[in-house]
């Protein structure tokens, strides 16, 4: 199972730019190719269906298994592979100027990164990965998430004080990050050892 795991990444390494038409994303792209190494299934939840009736009918399948952003459209991962003892998310970021983005998510140390782009500086490559790990630290990783808590105690506060008699109030905080200095992935001068990072933490992480 890991040992199919990591063919696929090999084989992710080598695939080209995939274009936003004919319904492929990069997401259904890396799912289908881990199913086909790895001899899993790709689920993912109806829209009618309520999470309790989902986890009923993931706990009966046989794994791995692959589910399609298990935590809902707008948030990460997603992908979560689920074998025998553990699970892995997987993050998909694609570009076309070879810059890799975090809108309103920054990195989770044990997240695999999947990167696929354009970049102009390096127009041989087109998809590389990276553990969340190398790119945050503990320290930054607590740090972002104190300072989103201390938002949404801001929220709180002014919902249930300033606000609580208005007919307006927060409804939800949506943070933007930027990661500044190197976030061309393609031509990173670490990009083949935070690759072989990738390999060998789903190769021991997956172990049982
Ligand atoms: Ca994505």
């Amino acid at each position: 199972m890991c040992e199919g795991l990591i063919k696929a990444f090999a084989e992710l390494k080598n695939y080209p730019f995939i274009p936003k038409t004919k319904g492929r994303t990069v997401e259904t792209e890396v799912a289908d190719l881990i199913a086909r190494h790895i001899g899993g299934t790709i689920v993912s939840k109806g829209g009618n269906e309520t999470p309790s009736k989902f986890n009923a009918r993931i706990g009966r399948l046989a794994k791995p298994y692959i589910i399609l952003q298990p935590n809902g459209s707008q948030s990460v991962p997603d992908l979560r592979v689920v074998t025998d003892t553990r699970s892995v998310d997987i993050e998909c970021k694609r570009s076309k100027n070879g810059k890799a983005m975090w809108n309103s998510g920054y990195p989770k140390a044990d997240t695999v990164y999947v990167y696929n782009g354009n970049d102009p500086a390096n127009t041989a490559e087109h998809t590389t990965y990276v553990l969340g790990a190398d790119l945050i630290t503990p320290d930054e990783e607590t740090a972002l998430g104190s300072m989103l808590d201390a938002f949404r105690g801001v929220k709180e506060k002014y919902n249930k004080g300033l606000l609580k008699d208005s007919k307006f109030r927060l409804e939800h905080i949506r943070p933007m990050y930027k990661e500044t200095g190197q976030n061309r992935w393609l031509i990173h001068p670490e990009k083949r050892s935070r690759e072989a990072v990738v390999l060998s933490h789903l190769d021991t992480f997956l172990q049982p």
